[in-house]
């Protein structure tokens, strides 16, 4: 696929990205908006969904294996999620509070899944676990990389430079419709200097790593004996048993006015007033687990999930008889609003996400990216299985 130089860039610098961030703003496809009123009806009474109904329209209860965990003793670091079948999705959250201004309709239908046990990651792999990793095998992301001029036939030579993209607050207020607006490819900016060539991850070892594309995530995954986790797995893991749920701790933003998660407080994208305690990402488990010991399930930074992304991904669901058995997502992606990129499924939210713009932070919704896209606020974990 030839990759395009970003609108910004052709604008003004005209410096390659490969790595594009990912689009908050999602529209509506027509196919997956209808086949979201059809299968809300076949989910309701769906004579395979469990249990009694949850709260929510379109969720049924989640159903746990009673699997037990394989391996004695437990991998260092890792969480037993039982797997089990639940409902899958998200309802349109808007207005609801802190649900932001997206109606999420790439979340829907709500449909049944079940995937089997597996490990999971505590936290999100820290610079510490992603340094070991470099030090062991001497591996390159792709943000340290130049870019290449087949790639970019346009860019003149002297920008094919390796870079990748950073939060930049813009010095005023701008429309929330272009994320460019806060986006900059900035030279030398990558894992080890996530913010750009001045800035360090000295001291922050316990931070997430980020600016790592999907490529860099599967790569350190294989090392350590583990891979990504399926988008499935991820959202069974992040609800932590409980239906329908709106985050991974419950159905209030702030329960008891106690901030859970590592997200984005005051004008978006002007000022973070930091009230969880942290302008950028925060060291891991910081916030409070949910029900399987998980943190930073909502929020710090996105974690990219093995599957491709597509708006419709979900309306392969339409008419299922059967929940859906451990899916790995569409064979292939297509994102209507960056039709030439090919994305992968991000999930979580980050350190940015806010009701004015975002709202990611609520469970079952998804994000993308471009997979070569470093960014300051992606990240991942890893799950093991048999
Ligand atoms: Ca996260």
């Amino acid at each position: 696929m030839k990759k395009t130089l970003p609108r910004v860039a052709a604008r003004s610098r005209d410096v390659p990205a490969r790595r594009l961030p990912p689009l908050f703003l999602q529209v509506a496809v027509g196919t997956a908006a209808a086949a979201a009123v059809v299968l809300a009806c076949v989910v309701a009474f769906s004579p395979f969904a469990a249990g009694p109904r949850a709260m929510l329209s379109g969720f049924a209860s989640t159903v746990p294996f009673a699997t037990p965990p394989y391996a004695d003793p437990p991998p260092a670091g890792m969480g037993w999620i039982p797997g089990g079948e639940f409902s899958m999705g998200c309802e349109d959250p808007r207005g609801l509070p802190f649900g932001g201004p997206d109606p999420m309709r790439d979340a829907r239908p709500i449909h049944r899944v079940q995937v089997s046990g597996f490990w999971m990651d505590r936290t999100e792999v820290t610079n510490a676990q992603f340094a070991a990793f470099v030090a062991a095998t001497d591996y390159v992301t792709v943000a340290e990389r130049a870019p290449k001029a087949e790639d970019f036939p346009s860019a003149p030579p002297e920008n094919l430079i390796p870079g990748s993209l950073v939060f930049t607050p813009p010095p005023g207020p701008v429309p929330l419709t272009n994320h460019y607006s806060w986006w900059n490819y900035v030279a030398g900016a990558d894992w080890r200097h996530p913010t750009g060539p001045t800035s360090t991850i000295a001291g922050n070892d316990d931070s997430p790593v980020v600016q790592v594309g999907h490529d860099d995530a599967s790569a350190y995954a294989v090392w350590a004996g583990k891979r990504l986790p399926t988008e499935a797995e991820w959202e069974f893991a992040a609800r932590g048993g409980v239906a329908g749920g709106i985050y991974p701790w419950g159905r209030e933003f702030r329960p008891a006015g106690k901030l859970m998660a590592n997200t984005w407080q005051g004008q978006f994208p002007l000022q973070n007033t930091a009230a969880d305690g942290y302008v950028g990402v925060a060291p891991v488990g910081r916030f409070p687990a949910n029900a399987y010991g998980l943190h930073d399930m909502s929020g710090n930074v996105w974690e990219w999930c093995s599957d491709w992304y597509r708006p419709d991904a979900y309306a392969a669901a339409i008419g299922q008889t059967t929940p859906a058995d451990n899916p790995l997502g569409p064979a292939d992606s297509f994102d209507p609003q960056e039709p030439d990129q090919k994305k992968r499924v991000l999930r979580g939210g980050s350190f940015l996400c806010s009701e004015q713009y975002c709202a990611r932070y609520i469970v079952g919704t998804r994000g993308k990216a471009e997979p070569s896209s470093g960014c300051s606020h992606i990240g991942f974990r890893c799950v093991k299985a048999k």
